[in-house]
């Protein structure tokens, strides 16, 4: 039983094209854990969290916050709008939750996290809208331009946003080389550096008595015997190295990033558990080898309320692939498997699963590493007898119809990894360890 063998920390992740019900299942495991930390992203991430029927969307702070038990942290590997932080902080007030107030030393971010500033913005939607361009179908939140900055050693971290005459220099050379980037490329109106200078700066007033030395905290906190999950964002199909580049987002998903993300080494990570719904979805572009163009793929959508969590928009739906999961099993090292929405494919007569992929008339297993390779990929399917019937709510895996428990043994056997928790619904309550 996955709650009871839980080691001292913990990777959450996707185990697909983000969506997974992570959001949940963190807010569930977090009652076990001191810290959560987020290690990759920015609020391109939804996390929905539904505790007594009530609701909660958080894209940048990690869920476990909101158990007041529960410390959150915003790790380096995190992408940080600084307004997009403060309007979920005013979010955590408006619900009384007392993880809003820096005095309670209940939210921390990282100094090394990198700043997300309105220029990246403004180049990200350019680009994606420009005629001839290739669109990735991003959040628009300028995530991958951030991320670009940090690693082109041109971007501002959140200790120089703290740094007034640093915060002002670069706010105006980033402007100048930007704006003219964007003039000459796309035509768009420059920035004002002064607007976005004054801007910049009360944002850094608030959100600095949240800022510390994270790596410190976390790995002072390991030492001390406390107990620390690392909350993924996304999901592993869209990591930058691993994922379905270039439709990716732009930083490592997977259990690497939590390393790098945080930085608390591999040795002190305990374990790593892959959340994968019953079914599959991805939003945004990129190749989808068991996306259902049919009456399926819509009841999933249907079913499933299968739209963006941040951006509302809808999900691309179609059934577990199997060969994808085996390889997010491998990149991850997962150990355990949480499946979720398994209440969403009640209504099904049949559920295909795809356990091949056919590729040049050669049934294999291996994921193509260039997108084009995609485009040849036959998924060879197995049909199972759908259950038929309720599943939702239910918290005990002896009261599953018969064809659930096959199902879900199915999907353990093939991916080589054992399931450890099922969701049958959105609130807190509808969750159960295995046996
Ligand atoms: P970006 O904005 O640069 O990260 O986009 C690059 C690709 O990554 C995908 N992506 C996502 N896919 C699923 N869920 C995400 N989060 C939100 C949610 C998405 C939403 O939880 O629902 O509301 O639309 C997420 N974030 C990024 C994105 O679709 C691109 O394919
Ligand atoms: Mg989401």
């Amino acid at each position: 039983m996955i709650t009871k063998t839980l080691p001292k920390s913990a990777v959450i992740l996707g185990a697909q094209w983000g969506d997974e019900g992570k959001g949940k299942i963190v807010d569930v495991l977090s009652e076990k854990f001191d810290i959560v930390a987020r290690y990759a992203g920015g609020h391109n991430a939804g996390h929905t969290v539904i505790i007594e029927g009530k609701k909660i969307v958080l894209q940048l702070i990690p869920c476990g916050v909101l158990r007041p038990s529960c410390v959150g942290v915003i790790g380096n590997g995190v992408v940080l709008d600084p307004a997009a932080f403060l309007a979920e902080v005013k979010k955590l007030k408006d619900a009384g939750l007392p993880a809003h107030d820096p005095a309670a030393k209940q939210l921390f971010i990282s100094n090394r996290a990198q700043v997300i500033l309105p220029y990246h913005r403004m180049i990200e939607l350019a680009a994606e809208t420009a005629p001839g361009r290739q669109t990735i179908g991003t959040t628009r939140r300028g995530i991958g331009p951030a991320y670009e900055d940090k690693i082109h050693r041109n971007g501002l971290r959140v200790a120089d946003l703290l740094n007034t005459s640093l915060l002002r220099t670069h706010i105006n050379n980033a402007c100048h080389e930007k704006n003219t980037i964007a003039a000459a490329l796309f035509g768009t109106e420059p920035l004002d550096p002064k607007q976005m200078y004054e801007e910049y700066v009360r944002y850094a007033e608030q959100i600095a008595p949240y800022v510390t030395d994270t790596a410190e905290l976390l790995n002072k906190a390991l030492d001390n015997g406390k107990s620390v999950m690392f909350e993924g964002a996304q999901g592993a199909l869209l990591d930058i190295d691993h994922g379905t580049y270039p439709f990716v987002t732009s930083s490592n998903c997977t259990s690497g990033g939590a390393v790098t993300g945080t930085g608390v080494g591999p040795t002190k990570i305990g374990t790593v558990i892959g959340v994968s719904k019953a079914y599959v979805t991805r939003v945004g572009e990129g190749p989808f080898p068991t996306e259902d163009f049919g009456a399926d793929g819509e009841l999933l959508a249907r079913r499933g309320n299968e739209f963006g969590a941040v951006t509302g928009r809808p999900r691309r739906c179609g059934w577990l692939d199997l060969p994808l999961l085996r390889y997010s099993n491998m990149i991850n090292s997962t150990e355990w498997l949480v499946v979720t929405k398994m209440d969403v494919m009640d209504e099904l007569q049949e559920i295909k699963v795809c356990t091949h992929y056919k590729i040049d008339g050669k049934l294999t297993d291996t994921i193509p590493g260039d997108i084009r390779g995609f485009k040849t990929i036959e998924p060879v399917y197995t049909t199972v007898k759908g259950w038929n019937s309720s599943t939702a709510g239910i918290t005990e895996y002896d009261k599953l119809p018969k064809l659930a428990q096959e199902y879900l043994e199915f999907i353990a056997k093939e991916s080589g990894v054992k399931i450890g928790m099922i969701s049958t619904g959105p609130d807190r309550a509808e969750t159960f360890s295995m046996p």
